[in-house]
């Protein structure tokens, strides 16, 4: 018979076309990312079952087939004839938005609020096929990119088989015509139903991938639900106390909170809304920092660890080393942000509030020895913090220009930043013969005495005590930037060219790479922007036979000569210092004849890594590498 084609049946078409044709609308990408989001889609409706207390057990296979399938023990989608001629099981895969997730009587707090629904995923799947038990039959309907295969009256209407178990089972084989890869990421899959697994503490979910030779199966049941969250997060990182955990409920809003504190500052802290991760934070973690905060600092108070004087403890001082998970459920949640992942409504924020205050002032004043170890832990960060800032703070010049306090510096009379050199020239000698062979109205010399402190071995507040470090910060001008406080600013910086000029030796490229080091760590602005240069004085002077005098600035240059020169005299400067004046001024200050070598850093990351290998502590990948590259370093003879 003809297909008739009414109002509804054209809408549900232009809704799969729609999918179809944009499926990075609905699914983010059609990367592996938005193949396992698939996945996801259709085990939270399982989630769904269970949050609304009729489902215990979800099964998620990888078939060796290609197909993804899942099982739970729910209700059994609704398989009754809807107004609409269709049964209900067929609305909800054929119509975008339809179905439990979108009407809140029946969900409660749907998982998948703002995920896209079964109908999505059978869009995107050249073959689904939906499996339901309920009222003790069982019934079964299959698609093909969205669309009925089978007739309804032999697919939804009772096949006569007589069932005990009710649930609902999705068959889905992706559409490789839209999708880049048809192979699901397994770990992803997993580190996601885990989760779920622990926001879930009454769910068991069992993930089965039988894409291999031998199968991969395994139980996720967490009944200590984010308690055990924590406690995985914070394995083999030292906890330093046990893992706390509160919960509540205010205006309907549930909320449960567990923490733990390790060794270290890192802050892990996690959120989530209805067992969506909300990535791009919100009210609910705001609401937590704000009101443990401010209970830290009431407890420092009350027990003596933060004096009168004493300024408060800051939220990451209080949060240094902790991990946490905050998991929030309500009925219409308001998701914002880029990928609606934000949470925002003040409802939810006041929520956390109100249980952090009530809940974990019980827990402080029954656990006294907890709070002491966490108040003399968050006491040490502070300590370490304040230490920091005032090494900064003492580093900083007030003004700009200020010719005292780095004595040493011999600055230029301009004041034009732009047209402004600062030469760094390794020893006093060189110092002094660079200070009388500049250019005194642009030219400024910082003579720098040793080797500059390695900075990748060194504590930053080590780092910022060392003179000669303190020296150069305050040269410059422009600040740097450390680990969270950035106060790098470049329009301070007082030079346009800052000139590394060391001896061509061993001693002086370690004094570069100790510099550029610094330089990366700290101000890596500077290199970026190109400010950093390395002067590159002659290796040699030939002097021919009629006194005519030629640098040559490296050893090719040097054969070149040889080849054009049979008579000369060959002279090798071992140092800056040997030169005189004017020959230091011609061959290495004097911009019209000089040379110099500008560091660019193309790949950040190549340089941090071989910052790391070659300054950094791990002697043995140094090792490595030097043995590795060893023949391309120039080492002079
Ligand atoms: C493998 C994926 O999709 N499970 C589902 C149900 C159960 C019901 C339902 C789903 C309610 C009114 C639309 C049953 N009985 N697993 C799943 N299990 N959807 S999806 O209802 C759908 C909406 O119409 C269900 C009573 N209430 C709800």
């Amino acid at each position: 018979m003809a297909k008739k084609y009414d109002a509804d049946s054209i809408s549900v078409l232009e809704g799969l076309e729609a999918v179809r044709v944009r499926p990075g609308m609905y699914i983010g990408s059609v990367s592996n990312r938005g193949l396992n989001h698939l996945v996801y889609e259709i085990v939270d409706n399982g989630v769904d079952e269970h949050l609304a207390g009729a489902c215990d057990r979800i099964e998620v296979v990888l078939q060796a087939d290609g197909g993804c399938r899942v099982t739970d023990n729910g209700r059994g989608i609704p398989v009754d004839m809807h107004s609409k001629g269709m049964c209900a099981e067929r609305l909800i895969f054929t119509t975008l938005h339809a179905g439990g997730k979108f009407d809140h009587e029946s969900y409660g707090t749907s998982g998948g609020l703002h995920g896209v629904g079964s109908s999505v995923v059978n869009a995107l799947s050249k073959r689904m096929e939906v499996t339901v038990w309920r009222d003790g039959y069982e019934y079964f309907d299959a698609y093909e990119f969205g669309k009925p295969v089978v007739p309804l009256e032999a697919g939804m209407l009772p096949r006569g088989k007589r069932v005990k178990r009710t649930g609902t089972t999705v068959l889905f084989y992706p559409d490789d015509t839209i999708f880049e890869t048809t192979s699901f990421k397994g770990e992803w899959l997993k580190n996601r139903l885990h989760e779920t697994a622990y926001l879930n503490p009454a769910l068991t979910i069992h993930y089965r991938d039988e894409r291999e030779e031998e199968a991969e199966d395994i139980l996720f049941h967490e009944p200590e639900g984010i308690v055990a969250f924590v406690r995985d997060m914070t394995e083999g990182k030292n906890r330093t106390g046990e893992v706390v955990s509160v919960r509540g409920e205010v205006e309907g809003i549930e909320v449960r909170i567990a923490y733990a504190f390790t060794e270290g500052t890192e802050e892990h802290i996690l959120g989530f809304c209805n067992n969506i991760a909300t990535v791009e934070g919100g009210t609910h973690l705001t609401g937590f920092k704000t009101r443990f905060t401010s209970l830290v600092n009431q407890y420092a108070r009350s027990t003596g660890i933060l004096k009168e004087k004493d300024e408060n403890f800051t939220g990451n001082d209080t949060r240094s080393g902790m991990h946490a998970v905050i998991a929030v459920k309500q009925g219409d949640p308001l998701f914002e942000g880029q990928t609606k992942t934000k949470l925002s409504g003040a409802d939810v924020g006041r929520a956390v509030s109100a249980v952090v205050g009530d809940e974990l002032t019980i827990y402080f004043d029954i656990n006294t020895v907890e709070v002491r170890t966490m108040l003399e832990h968050i006491r040490k960060v502070a300590k370490a913090r304040k230490a920091s800032e005032k090494a900064k703070a003492n580093i900083i010049t007030k003004e700009r220009f200020s010719c005292q306090g780095n004595g040493k510096l011999s600055n230029c009379e301009s004041r034009k930043a732009s047209e402004c050199e600062l030469f760094i020239v390794e020893g006093d000698s060189a110092g002094g013969s660079a200070k009388s062979a500049r250019n005194r109205r642009f030219q400024a010399v910082l003579p720098i005495r040793g080797k500059i402190l390695n900075v990748e071995k060194a504590a930053m507040d080590r780092v910022l005590a060392n003179a000669e470090i303190k020296t150069l910060i305050q040269t410059l001008g422009c600040g740097f930037s450390e680990g969270y406080g950035h106060d790098f600013d470049m329009e301070k910086l007082r030079y346009d060219k800052i000139i590394i000029m060391t001896d061509a030796d061993v001693d002086g490229s370690h004094i570069d790479t100790l510099l550029l080091t610094f330089f990366y760590r700290f101000m890596p602005e500077l290199i970026i922007d190109g400010h950093v240069y390395i002067a590159l004085p002659p290796l040699y002077q030939a002097t021919l036979k009629n006194g005519m005098k030629e640098y040559l600035f490296d050893e090719r240059a040097l054969a070149k000569f040889k080849e054009e020169h049979k008579q000369f005299t060959l002279t090798r400067f071992k140092g800056l210092g040997e030169m005189d004046a004017k020959e230091l001024r011609e061959t290495t200050l004097d911009p019209k004849t000089r040379r110099l070598k500008r560091i660019m850093i193309e790949d950040l990351r190549e340089a941090n890594r071989l910052t790391e290998v070659l300054m950094g502590n791990d002697v043995g990948k140094r090792r490595a590498f030097i043995m590795k590259h060893g023949d391309k370093a120039r080492i002079d003879l």
